[in-house]
């Protein structure tokens, strides 16, 4: 009752890299409000919906005036009187009123701050969480974290080429325990570092970013720190990377590691990384359009690790699809901002899970306080969440809110090695 929108307005606020992004505020009849703030990546696809910045020198370009505007002119009027609890509603009334096949018109980041306040505001309206709201009873896994711990690629200005290298607590029996063998793992990972006179210092998403003599390096370590830590590799814990390769992708060769290698060739370095340590999953290895060479790589590695498209399918329905065709890979990354509402978010989840493949739900690497995704993770059952490391309070936020469902909720399990399998 009383869950008609009374207002929407939207501010400029600043993201974890001091970028512009958009916050947006929903209010319903009844007093129920919705906050939403807007993610922004980095190694961004180029089949991405489109994110609107002002230009000009402001911010050097970066503002989000213009999409600030559009909500409140545009979209607002539209709003008004419409029930929150209807998100497929609103999210089809915002994609009509933006009119482009990418979002360009009025931006994807203005549509994703509406969408999601909107899903907030109609939770609280009903007094129950996010998660529960868009997930009903069905929702009950709570996902097994990827921690990046060590960030390289367009994340820090580091002499590291693969993105990110993650810890995966998947042997942990419970969620707070996968986040306590983390957390332990990434101060040991710390002094690691210290001892071998390397840079302490993180990147974008709060992992390590020293300059290492190799990626096999950035491997070793991961080992190392585990077993500092007491936590037995592969056993209890595994690692994912995200080369983000689109980014060394360039004249039909990968630049990576001081060479140029073919897509078989960087293939066969992947092979030869997952025989030589505890890698269960693989992100972007191969470039956003370079849709040959992923088929191979599945065939060779799909039957061993999860092979998770993030560039190449950026949350969008229609690349997944095929993806499916061709067997590209086994996984996907799920981002709001890739797609650009609530709706066709949900709708990417169920394609790929219908389909027996993996999801991922993750952040950006220009993120904020908001722990949207947290609820997501659990709410589509998703069994994964990559959300940074264990440092720098808008990656920590998106886990200290899973660890706050995991206590107030005892129905929710912990997905482990059953979300890899
Ligand atoms: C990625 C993301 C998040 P960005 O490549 O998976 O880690 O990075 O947000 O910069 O695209
Ligand atoms: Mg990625």
């Amino acid at each position: 009752m009383g869950d008609k929108v009374r207002g929407v307005r939207a501010y400029e606020i600043l993201d974890s890299r001091g970028t512009p992004t958009l916050a947006v505020r929903v209010d319903l009849e009844d007093g129920s409000v919705g906050w939403s703030r807007v993610p922004s990546g980095a190694s961004t696809g180029r089949h991405e919906a489109v994110e609107l910045r002002d230009g000009g020198s402001r911010y050097g370009g970066r503002g989000v005036r213009q999409a600030a505007d559009h909500v409140d002119r545009i979209i607002a009027p539209v709003l008004v009187g419409w029930s929150a609890a209807d998100q497929a509603g609103v999210d089809e009334a915002l994609v009509g009123l933006d009119g482009s096949d990418n979002k360009s018109h009025l931006g994807a980041n203005t549509l994703l701050g509406v969408s999601l306040a909107v899903a907030q505001a109609a939770a609280a309206n009903v007094g129950v969480p996010l998660y529960r709201h868009l997930g009903g009873q069905a929702a009950s896994v709570l996902p097994v974290p990827m921690l990046n711990v060590l960030n390289g690629g367009v994340h820090a200005d580091n002499t590291v080429d693969i993105q990110e290298f993650m810890l995966v607590p998947w042997g942990a029996p419970t969620f707070p325990e996968a986040i306590r063998m983390a957390a332990e793992t990434f101060l040991a990972l710390k002094a690691q570092l210290r001892a071998r006179g390397l840079s302490t210092t993180v990147g974008d998403e709060g992992g390590f970013a020293p300059n290492l003599g190799d990626d096999r390096e950035g491997l070793d370590l991961l080992v190392a720190a585990m077993e500092d830590a007491g936590v037995a590799p592969e056993r209890d814990m595994a690692i994912a990377l995200d080369p983000a390769a689109t980014e060394f992708y360039r004249d039909g060769q990968y630049h990576v590691g001081g060479r140029a290698l073919s897509a078989d060739a960087l293939t066969a370095w992947y092979e030869e990384l997952v025989g030589a340590y505890p890698i269960v999953s693989l992100e972007d290895g191969l470039a956003e359009d370079d849709w040959e060479g992923w088929q191979t790589l599945c065939q060779r590695l799909g039957s061993k690790i999860q092979l998770v498209g993030d560039d190449l399918f950026v949350t969008n329905p229609e690349r997944i699809r095929r993806g499916l065709a061709e067997k590209s890979a086994n996984a996907v990354l799920i981002k709001l901002n890739q797609i650009g509402t609530v709706t066709e978010t949900l709708a990417a989840v169920r394609l790929a899970q219908q389909a027996g493949w993996r999801t991922v739900i993750s952040h950006r690497s220009g993120e904020t306080e908001d722990t949207t995704i947290a609820d997501l993770a659990v709410a589509v059952n998703a069994g994964q969440i990559k959300t940074g490391s264990l440092s720098r309070s808008e990656r920590v936020a998106k886990y200290n809110r899973l660890l706050l469902m995991a206590a107030d909720d005892p129905g929710l399990q912990y997905a482990g090695r059953a979300a890899f399998a």
